[in-house]
């Protein structure tokens, strides 16, 4: 074959491989070891010197156009592939999105959201802190040493021993949170903590988890005026009213002294809870000044320091507002409770926009 002959015939193989494997199958048919081209190579040596001089140099172009066509493919190819494969990826993002009706915010999610937007409007910080506790956060340092009875009425879920004869808690109330807070912060100290509270306690209006929210107000002259502003702004805000008649009643908690149930007015006509009209009472808060022997747990010095705390359920204030009548089917995650008591999923509560 004619040197002008092997070279179309390869340069058409080149142009002819669809892809990078079949170009490599032709660079190595021609420019391999044992490729035409270098074959044709081999045959120099048994030219005379003339005749080799001219043929070499003939071979020598022959192979670096081969070389340059195969690199020239290769290029296109990989343009092609690369372009195949930014089609493949394309995504349209102007297609209008799936409806997003399938999933809604649990209430106690969308109360716990407004609990936190009327609080932080008041200058609040939310504090949290580990579902797992030891006796000291949940019980010792708020004034329950280890023989109070009041230890006895929080149906505690406890742990195993550990080889030093202590055992840790699943928190039965979120108060630890506010001991830590104390015990790392220094006053003023202005904290909500809402969260999981568990109880080994289970009937129409118990289920073992529960949650909670706490309020905890630390500073030199803080006061129960304070304590009586800050509750009525937060019913007020939270109910969506434009007042609410309040009602202190004497009560005791083992860490605040004194301790106050706040009871605010509603009205039970028509079969539905009104807040803020009519002549009935319903309990919501507990509440107090913090007890000394709590101040002196958290780190701080009682003779300087003093302050405000209540506690509130979070599941007990959602069925309120919102007219859910069993606690239990909060927690059983039924789709079609959800549908009916769900929120809508990207309208989240705020005191400028609305709460709910
Ligand atoms: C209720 C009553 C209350 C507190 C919780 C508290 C926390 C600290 C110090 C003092 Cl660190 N008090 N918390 C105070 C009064 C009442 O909760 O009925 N909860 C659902």
């Amino acid at each position: 074959m004619s040197l002008e002959s092997l070279e179309q015939d390869i340069l058409a193989q080149v142009a002819a491989a669809s892809d990078e494997a079949a170009l490599e199958a032709v660079r190595i048919a021609s420019l391999g070891k044992k490729g035409a081209v270098s074959e044709r190579m081999k045959e120099l040596g048994a030219m005379a010197p003339e005749e080799r001089k001219a043929a070499g140099a003939a071979l020598n172009v022959l192979k670096d156009k081969v070389a340059e066509a195969l690199s020239a493919r290769k290029a296109a190819l990989q343009e092609l592939a690369l372009e195949a494969r930014l089609a493949s990826e394309k995504i349209d993002v102007t297609l209008p999105v799936r409806p997003l009706q399938q999933g809604t915010v649990h209430p106690v999610s969308q109360v716990w959201e407004e609990v936190v937007q009327i609080f932080g409007d008041l200058g609040f910080a939310v504090a949290e802190g580990p579902h797992i506790e030891d006796d000291f956060h949940n019980f010792d340092a708020l004034n329950m040493p280890p023989e109070h009875p009041a230890r006895q009425e929080h149906d505690t879920f406890y742990f195993n021993e550990k080889p030093d004869g202590t055992r840790m808690v699943l928190r039965t109330h979120t108060s630890p949170v506010q001991i830590r807070t104390m015990l790392s912060e220094k006053p003023p100290i202005r904290i909500i903590a809402p969260g999981r509270t568990f109880r080994s306690d289970s009937d129409m209006t118990h289920t073992p988890m529960f949650n909670q929210i706490e309020g905890l107000v630390i500073d030199e002259t803080t006061h129960m005026g304070h304590l009586k502003w800050v509750l009525h702004e937060f019913c007020k805000a939270f109910f969506e009213v434009d007042d609410v008649k309040m009602r202190f009643r004497a009560s005791h908690f083992p860490f605040t002294e004194p301790s106050m149930e706040i009871d605010i007015n509603c009205s039970w006509e028509g079969g539905q809870v009104k807040i803020g009209v009519g002549d009935s009472w319903l309990e919501i808060l507990g509440s107090g000044m913090v007890h000394p022997n709590v101040i002196k747990a958290g780190g701080l010095d009682p003779s300087k320091y003093q302050g405000f705390a209540f506690g509130m359920g979070l599941d007990r204030v959602a069925m309120l507002k919102y007219g859910i009548p069993d606690l239990r089917a909060f927690f059983e995650a039924d789709l079609r409770w959800l549908r009916h008591y769900g929120f809508k999923a990207l309208q989240v509560p705020t005191l400028a926009g609305g709460l709910s």
